[in-house]
């Protein structure tokens, strides 16, 4: 991908995902049927199956050579990262979309050989799209967001984390995690893992600490979140796999290592 195909693919993405915001805000206030996937809590509706199925046509007709990897399962069944692979989370928050009608986004992210060129998380009722290429900076909407401050402590910071994570679970170990709601300034969460990266990249919070997200959760954030000079690792400190699932700590630098050594205590 020379810069001007990666220009014009990153204007055909942004294109498209105006369009389905578009689109998703012309039929929610209309009834439409809601599924539950996995567990009881893990919600489908026809639209973010729609808004897939949107992205999927688009991108094939218009790029065959391109692969999808999307939530709804509307993509590819991806075994590798070879070659541009697009990877949709058509409706990132999808109980916020049924229960509020807000705090729910598009994430879309291009990677070229596994490594992410362009990001795109996009707050579909706030009407605010977060944007990057690789090497080039993050935008929100036009406006270009300052790296992030290096001068911060944890004892100041805002951290995003589900309060779910402070109860006994199954991946890490409550009390270190209680220990770090004590110590920072406080915590936030907003139910749309994709949002939630969107936050730290422009300096609301500090840091996004999570145990199991999707590719598709993290892939737009992780590009926009290294261009402000922000770092995402697992919550072990290893490379995130854009293959699976992970544990996820998405943050400023100055805070990252403190967060792992002192605060992630993970089971097994
Ligand atoms: P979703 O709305 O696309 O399902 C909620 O805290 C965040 O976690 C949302 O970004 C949500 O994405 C994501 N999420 C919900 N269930 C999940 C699961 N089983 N695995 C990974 N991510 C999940
Ligand atoms: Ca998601
Ligand atoms: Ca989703």
């Amino acid at each position: 991908m020379n810069d001007q195909q990666k220009q014009l693919i990153f204007e055909q993405a942004k294109q498209w995902i105006l369009e389905a915001g578009e689109r998703i805000r012309a039929k929610m206030h209309e009834p439409f049927v809601i599924e539950t996937k996995s567990t009881p809590d893990d919600l489908v509706t026809e639209i973010d199956q729609n808004t897939e199925q949107f992205f999927a046509k688009k991108i094939r007709e218009t790029y065959p050579d391109h692969r999808v990897l999307g939530e709804e399962g509307f993509g590819d069944d991806l075994k590798d990262l070879d070659g541009i692979v697009w990877i949709v989370d058509p409706i990132d928050g999808t109980m916020n979309f049924v229960h509020q009608k807000q705090n729910f986004a598009i994430s879309v992210g291009i990677y070229k050989d596994g490594i992410g060129e362009i990001g795109f998380i996009y707050d579909v009722m706030g009407d605010v799209l977060y944007q990057s290429k690789r090497g080039e900076g993050a935008y929100k909407n036009d406006h270009k967001l300052s790296p992030l401050s290096s001068d911060i402590v944890l004892e100041k910071s805002i951290v995003g984390l589900n309060a779910f994570w402070a109860t006994e679970n199954p991946r890490v170990d409550k009390r270190g995690m209680q220990e770090l709601i004590r110590k920072v300034r406080g915590t936030r969460s907003y139910g749309s893992a994709a949002l939630e990266f969107a936050y730290v990249v422009e300096g609301n919070m500090d840091a996004y600490v999570t145990m199991r997200l999707a590719p598709w959760d993290v892939a737009a954030g992780i590009v926009l979140l290294s261009e402000v000079g922000g770092i995402t690792t697992k919550a072990d400190g290893t490379e995130v796999d854009m293959l699976t699932t992970n544990s996820i700590i998405a943050s400023n630098r100055a805070i990252h290592r403190e967060i792992i050594d002192k605060h992630i205590e993970l089971k097994k």
